[in-house]
């Protein structure tokens, strides 16, 4: 057994915030809540490693990174995340950097993996004492409309049952917090894209010392990080693909073809740690406070990745939920809670347009023919040599700004 999965032992029967969901949502407004005096339990269906095991997000805003700091896990993203001032684009091979430092006033992003934020944010969470139930099987939410919600589980072959305040459903997509909220309550908004994004992260020197995003006719690739030691490469495939037709060699194959041909021709590939094919939808359910629930993170939204912004959505829904706990535990202010939604949905509706544009601006529609090419094209031309283009490129990646609760 790992020491993060030490916790399993006990089984708390009440809570102030029952949290569902180990995930990156999750374990940031528990470590936040903890260092504010507000007890919480989270509730992971996994097991600790099993969630450190997959490898997701890279790209962290300023808000993001400043949040991990406020809730003391800071200290290793600080030291080992890297400083990214520029982002670079190319277009058929032809190479474009974006100073996003300049265009944004002065902003910039840090690529740390989520695995590490998780880690993190897991090791001071057992520092300090606050219980997380791995391997809690079938989470059911009950009484979400009452004063007296709680939510049952299984552990080890028994029943539990957790009393809480408050159910902070951060177990994302798939999880059973939004399906706890009435059909006839819930408002959703959903688009699928006809390809997903195929990952390789590999032990090899990333091909440049920024991140790559690429246009080409043969689809969308990303030359991403994770240390100067550690690339994350993507490429766009359809909908329809699956990953027993990739071998290692057609991915570096098909990736270097993409790619402007300078860095084609230095790219060091390597083994495959990891290959995996991810599906791309927009998605926002609206009912992000339904009673004592509250989603947050995937369970409310879900955006291609074209534009870094998963995790960070994540972090400003954790924001605004924290300090939204705090006035509520410290000073009563119940009257707050419908500002909860209302400043998720603003901030959730412009990340969503953002990654909405970055996906259709950069991939390749089977269905769009020349012309939307050729659109896409003039498209990209304008934005990469307008300053205004340029400015609204930039104070997007580099993440809006939080709004405060009053
Ligand atoms: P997660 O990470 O999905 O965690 C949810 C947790 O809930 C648990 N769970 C349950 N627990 C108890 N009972 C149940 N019945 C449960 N069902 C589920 C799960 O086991 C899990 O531990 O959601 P969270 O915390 O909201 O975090 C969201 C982020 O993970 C996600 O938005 C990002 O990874 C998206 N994303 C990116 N975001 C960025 O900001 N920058 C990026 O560069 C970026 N790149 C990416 C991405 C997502 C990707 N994929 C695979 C979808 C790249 C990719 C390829
Ligand atoms: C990643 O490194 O995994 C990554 C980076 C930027 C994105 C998406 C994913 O837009």
């Amino acid at each position: 057994m790992t020491e993060i999965e030490e916790t399993n032992h006990k089984a708390p029967t009440k809570t102030q915030v029952a949290i569902i969901g180990a995930g990156p949502s999750g374990l940031l407004l528990g470590q936040l809540l903890t260092k504010a005096g507000i007890d919480n339990v989270i509730l992971e269906r996994q097991t600790g490693e099993y969630v450190l095991g997959r490898i997701r997000a890279g790209v962290l805003e300023q808000g993001t990174v400043n949040l991990i700091r406020e809730a003391g896990a800071g200290a290793r993203m600080d030291k080992e995340g890297l400083i990214h001032t520029h982002t670079d684009f190319s277009f058929q091979g032809e190479h474009y950097q974006l100073d996003i430092e300049k265009y944004s006033g002065g902003k910039h992003v840090v690529v740390y993996g989520q695995t590490e934020v998780t880690r993190d944010l897991m090791e001071e969470r057992e520092k300090a004492g606050a219980i997380t139930i791995y391997e809690a099987d079938s989470v059911k939410l009950h009484d979400i409309e009452s004063d007296q919600p709680y939510v049952t589980y299984q552990h080890n072959d028994e029943l539990h049952r957790l009393d809480c305040d408050y159910i902070a459903g951060c177990d994302g997509f798939h999880g059973p917090s939004r399906k706890a909220i009435p059909s006839n309550k819930i408002e959703e908004y959903e688009k699928v894209y006809p390809f997903g994004w195929l990952g390789l992260m590999s032990d090899t020197p990333p091909v440049n010392d920024e991140l790559v995003y690429c246009a080409h006719e043969r689809g969308f690739a990303l030359c991403s990080m994770r240390s100067p030691t550690r690339s994350r490469y993507y490429i766009q495939v359809p909908d329809t693909d699956k990953i027993e037709n990739w071998t290692e060699e057609r991915f570096w194959k098909e990736l270097k073809r993409r790619i402007p041909p300078e860095m084609a021709e230095r790219l060091v590939t390597g083994p495959a740690l990891e290959m995996s094919i991810a599906p791309l939808r927009s998605y926002v359910c609206e009912t992000m406070q339904y009673g004592k629930l509250f989603l947050l993170g995937d369970s409310a939204h879900i955006v291609p990745p074209t534009g870094a912004k998963g995790l960070n959505l994540a972090a400003s829904d954790v924001d605004t939920a924290y300090r939204l706990f705090v006035k509520i535990y410290k000073e009563g202010r119940t009257d707050l809670i419908p500002r909860y939604q209302e400043i998720c949905l603003a901030r959730v509706w412009k990340a969503v347009r953002f990654s909405w544009w970055m996906t259709m601006l950069l991939h390749r529609f089977e269905s769009g023919g020349r012309f939307d090419f050729r659109v896409q094209q003039a498209e990209f031309d304008y934005f990469i040599h307008s300053d205004a283009g340029k400015t609204t490129i930039a104070e997007n990646y580099v993440g809006l700004p939080f709004e405060a609760l009053e």
